[in-house]
């Protein structure tokens, strides 16, 4: 599995060329510059969740310590996730060539039609324990499922405009040949690589369509009008990562953000696990369509927000399993209002529910439902040579554990962000059909699993701690 991987990746010891990680946290950085610019709440929220974070570890040196330990304190304050949505399989073919330039690779299959929206998704992002380290940056991709549209005419004309458009300059699309053809680019190619491939996000007020063709895709399904009448796939948010999620949501308001009523995910807890996010609405921003004779006529439309998150520990398969469970007992008691009205009782249902999911990273890790890195300490170090097994050499405080982060997004979680920032209105519902063959072949490879990923981190640490004090064998 890890040998497919790396075999796919650019090659980071040639000197001549710039490397993926530094490629790819050049691209976040200029990403976040120009989002801050489109959408100054993000400007807002990522100094909240800076001055949150830095609370945060000044009351909780442990968490502190810990995280710089593990080399995860810096990369916090750098990381974010967006999100884009596709048109096409063309679009989402060259957009995997291009995240693969910046080592960010297609990470799980997202079925949202379950949900009632026409997209199936994957998430792009690094693989591996350094690239995670050196950077997260993810993006959330989305492909519209043009074939959950009934109406066949419409179906057949947002596939026409869609085909009209070309989403990548001619020189991104050259410099990504090179890479590929080359196995990386250098320091001038690298600079212009990401300036040149930023553009495919940025956000054009000018539609491609007229309004009367804008509206009909958006009876359809906003989201469909979202993808189809506009140049490119602008970035729609930029989430930063938190440490108490839940206190930047009660500071939201003071400053002129409105949160959502509940934070999505699982309750909060001294362990965090996977992921928990909160949003602001989508903006309601002035755009034009194409008018008669030339003309451009003033419209309006609905799609960038604003979003936080905090991460937990990864989930191993039967905690994951557990975690559905607990999530689905807790909505069939109390539904969520989509106006907020019943936010307490939701909350109060969801922390209750949650009292059978373990609240100690040491029972966590015993009952097999979250993956953990191992390292020694220092006494560890001392005793090289020892054989042992893993529970002895905790026990005898040689081995310590820190929770592997969750990097991945929940299918619950990012339907439930589609539903918030796409407004509460009714709009047509979809028959739910997940369809990962067809969305790999139209991505041109087979999305990543998550799962053995988090365990190839887990198993790599423990190895390298029983390199240095020696294992014991099962007979011994
Ligand atoms: C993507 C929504 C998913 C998340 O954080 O779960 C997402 C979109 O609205 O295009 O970003
Ligand atoms: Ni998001």
């Amino acid at each position: 599995m890890m040998a497919s991987i790396n075999s796919r990746q650019i090659p980071m010891t040639d000197t001549r060329f710039v490397s993926a990680d530094d490629i790819r946290s050049a691209f976040s950085a200029a990403m976040s510059a120009m989002y801050r610019d489109e959408v100054p709440a993000y400007g807002t929220l990522m100094t909240l969740v800076a001055r949150v974070n830095q609370q945060k570890l000044s009351a909780d040196p442990r968490l502190k310590a810990r995280l710089e330990a593990t080399d995860s304190l810096d990369r916090i304050s750098e990381e974010r996730h967006g999100a884009i949505r596709l048109g096409t399989p063309q679009e989402l073919a060259m957009m995997r060539r291009a995240f693969a330039v910046m080592g960010m690779y297609p990470v799980g299959y997202y079925d949202l039609s379950t949900a009632g929206v026409p997209v199936h998704s994957t998430a792009f992002r690094p693989v591996g324990d350094a690239s995670l380290k050196r950077n997260p940056f993810r993006v959330f991709t989305s492909l519209l499922r043009l074939d959950l549209i009934a109406d066949a005419a419409l179906r057949e004309q947002a596939a026409e405009v869609l085909a009209s458009r070309r989403i990548f300059t001619d020189e991104a699309v050259r410099l990504i040949e090179k890479a590929e053809s080359e196995g990386g680019l250098g320091e001038a190619d690298a600079k212009q690589f990401v300036a040149e491939v930023l553009e495919t996000f940025r956000w054009h007020d000018r539609a491609i369509v007229d309004a009367g063709m804008y509206k009909r895709l958006h009876d359809a399904h906003r989201l469909i009008a979202d993808v189809v009448s506009f140049k490119g796939p602008h970035i729609n948010h930029l989430t930063p990562r938190t440490l108490d999620i839940d206190k930047v949501q009660a500071l939201m308001p003071e400053h002129g953000i409105a949160p959502k009523a509940v934070v999505e995910g699982p309750p909060t807890r001294e362990c965090p696990i996977l992921l928990r996010q909160t949003s602001f609405k989508a903006l309601e921003e002035p755009v034009s369509f194409i008018g008669d004779g030339g003309e451009w006529r003033k419209g309006s439309h609905t799609a960038r927000f604003g979003e936080i998150e905090q991460r937990g520990v990864a989930l191993t398969p039967k905690g994951r399993a557990l975690y559905d469970a607990l999530l689905n007992q807790t909505r069939a008691k109390v539904r969520p209002a989509a106006d907020g009205s019943n936010a307490d009782a939701y909350e109060a249902a969801l922390a209750e529910v949650f009292r059978a999911l373990p609240d100690d990273w040491n029972e966590l890790r015993k009952a097999g439902l979250g993956y953990f890195s191992y390292s020694l300490t220092e006494k560890g170090r001392a005793v090289a040579g020892r054989r042992v097994d893993l529970e002895t050499a905790i026990a005898e405080g040689l081995v310590q554990f820190d929770p592997i982060v969750y990097e991945d997004f929940l299918p619950v979680s990012a339907a439930g962000i589609f539903q918030s920032n796409l407004g509460d209105e009714a709009t047509q519902e979809f028959v739910a059909s997940p369809n990962q063959i067809m969305f790999e072949r139209d991505l041109g490879a087979s999305v990543l699993d998550e799962f053995a990923h988090y365990s190839e981190i887990e198993r790599a640490s423990i190895e390298a701690c029983f390199a240095v004090i020696g294992q014991a064998l099962a007979a011994e």
